[in-house]
């Protein structure tokens, strides 16, 4: 759990996301956009490995997960709008992926900026949520471990996964399941 005992009886905190118990989200019927970047690839390529298979293992049907691609992160907030308003009916959920890694100006600043207040306002003004599957790394090997590409012992933890759960969450939540 979130807040295991120890031996001790110290609480031991554990961080980042408590999932919700496994049965207790049911994806059956949902329609499910994903965009990717084809930005840093590779990683991008891992997470959206981990948020398909996490959507199917949600009983997401494999048909009703529509795939598309978009050059950089700065492209996902209109990419999401844009396919969201094409679909008929509309996607129940969306997930946004993409990798953004620190250079030398300022250039990553600003596409973050941009790019999680604009997958924000996408699903404020669509009603349709939509997931920040986007990395802000400051050095690749932080995106790697985060993909569970990691080059330790411990590869890390595939945040594509969290992903899946969220969309699958907040979707029920929209139809008031
Ligand atoms: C230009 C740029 C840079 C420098 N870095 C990244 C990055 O690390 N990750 C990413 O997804 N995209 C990057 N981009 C591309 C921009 O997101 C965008 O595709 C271009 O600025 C064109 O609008």
């Amino acid at each position: 759990g979130a807040a295991s005992g120890s031996s001790s009886g110290v609480q031991h905190f554990e961080k980042g996301l408590v999932p919700l118990d496994a049965g207790a989200l049911n994806g059956s019927g949902l329609r499910v956009l994903i965009v990717h970047t084809r930005w840093n690839l590779p990683i991008v390529e891992a997470l959206l490995e981990g948020a398909r298979s996490t959507l199917t293992s949600l009983n997401v049907s494999a048909s009703d997960i529509t795939i598309k691609s978009v050059p950089g992160s700065y492209e996902l907030p209109f990419a999401a709008q844009s396919l969201i308003r094409q679909s008929s009916p509309k996607y129940d959920a969306v997930i946004c992926i993409g990798v953004l890694i620190k250079g030398s100006t300022m250039h990553f600043e600003y596409i973050a900026d941009a790019t999680s207040q604009g997958i924000m306002r996408v699903g404020l003004d669509e009603g349709v949520p939509v997931v920040f599957g986007v990395l802000t790394c400051l050095t690749e090997d932080q995106a790697l471990e985060r993909a569970a590409l990691g080059k330790g012992a411990d590869k890390g933890h595939n945040h594509g996964v969290d992903w899946g759960q969220a969309a699958v969450e907040m979707a029920l939540l929209n139809k008031g399941k």
